[in-house]
């Protein structure tokens, strides 16, 4: 039986909802959401399995989410460009996600720039419509799009609602190539649960601070023991400064507290597994601006170096 099966990668600039959009295609929460731009830092990669239907043939769509676009100021910011352009490299279609509330601006443009040498097809994805009073407001806006690439198709969708979802998907797949599956059927994500934990964490702390702090801050789990029917975990969260810490902690150290307990019952859910969860704060100053701090981030180095198999 013929199948498809393909790389689509969803750009767009901070907050639109890509990784909202990621999570509702995949039905499982792989990647974190909040409200603050800059939330993802590395590529997410989420897998959909479509069953053969009088349209289409089966169809593995490997989705990959992204951080957002923008002018990077930092070792940090200029990394989460790398992960952009190396999720980019050989897909087979491309999602811009925007958010209708938005007008285009300099880092739509830049993203599409990004795309120049790609051959893949590129969807333009207009994300929120259930913010949207009216659809006709949505045909201006697509209008300034459409004087800024040629898309192979605009679909416009609600992540958050999930509507336009399943007409998003048909599309997409229709674009991939004849080729067997990639991954398995049971397989969801690459991500290794030991680093969905750290992000897990850190999206609490995203949540429960602000100004500055959620952008200066950063999870690194420093052990992950699997019992039988529990898990024990150690994890870090950097900050930048002392008085972050403070914070982080609070008083009595009531912040963290905080923060452990509602980071905790989401890695529960995650592992299906009672967990216990030692949080420590430590301090690393500019670590944002730390290349090779940065670098120890990234759980693909981190695995290697778990496996023995790093320099
Ligand atoms: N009303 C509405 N809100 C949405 C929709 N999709 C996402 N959001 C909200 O938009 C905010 C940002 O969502 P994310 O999925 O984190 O956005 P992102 O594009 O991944 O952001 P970065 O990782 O920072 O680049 C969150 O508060 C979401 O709940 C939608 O369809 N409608
Ligand atoms: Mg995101």
């Amino acid at each position: 039986m013929p199948s498809r099966s393909g790389f689509v990668c969803i750009i767009g600039r901070p907050n639109a909802g890509k990784s909202t959009l990621l999570n509702a295609l995949v039905g499982e929460k792989l990647a974190i959401i909040s409200p603050k731009p800059q939330t993802t830092r590395n590529r997410i990669v989420g897998i959909v399995n479509l069953p053969k239907s009088k349209t289409q043939d089966p169809t593995q769509i490997i989705l990959i989410d992204t951080p957002g676009v923008h002018k990077p100021d930092s070792s940090l910011g200029r990394k989460m460009l790398v992960e952009i352009r190396e999720a980019l490299e050989g897909c087979n279609a491309v999602l811009l996600l925007i958010d209708v509330a938005q007008k285009p601006d300099a880092r739509d443009k830049f993203a599409l720039r990004m795309l120049k040498d790609s051959r893949a097809e590129v969807f333009l994805v207009l994300n929120k419509i259930d913010l949207l009073k009216g659809k006709d407001k949505l045909l201006p806006l697509i209008e300034d799009y459409k004087d800024l690439h040629q898309f192979h198709d605009i679909i416009p969708v609600s992540a958050l609602k999930n509507d336009g979802l399943d007409t998003l998907l048909e599309r997409i797949a229709l674009a991939l190539p004849v080729a067997p599956p990639y991954f398995p059927k049971d397989q969801m994500t690459d991500q290794p649960t030991r680093f969905m934990a750290a992000e897990m964490i850190r999206e609490r702390v995203l949540i429960e601070t602000a100004e500055e702090l959620p952008y200066a801050t950063t999870v690194i789990v420093d052990s992950f023991e699997e019992e039988l029917k529990l898990t024990r975990i150690a994890a870090t969260i950097y900050c930048e400064r002392e008085g972050q810490k403070g914070i982080l902690i609070g008083k009595k150290g009531q912040m963290l507290k905080k923060i452990g307990t509602s980071a905790r019952l989401q890695i529960e859910k995650m592992l299906g597994t009672r967990v216990f969860l030692e949080l420590f704060v430590k301090v690393h100053p500019n670590w944002r601006q730390s290349r090779d701090f940065v670098e120890e981030l990234d759980w693909r180095r981190q695995l290697e170096h778990l496996t023995g198999s790093g320099r």
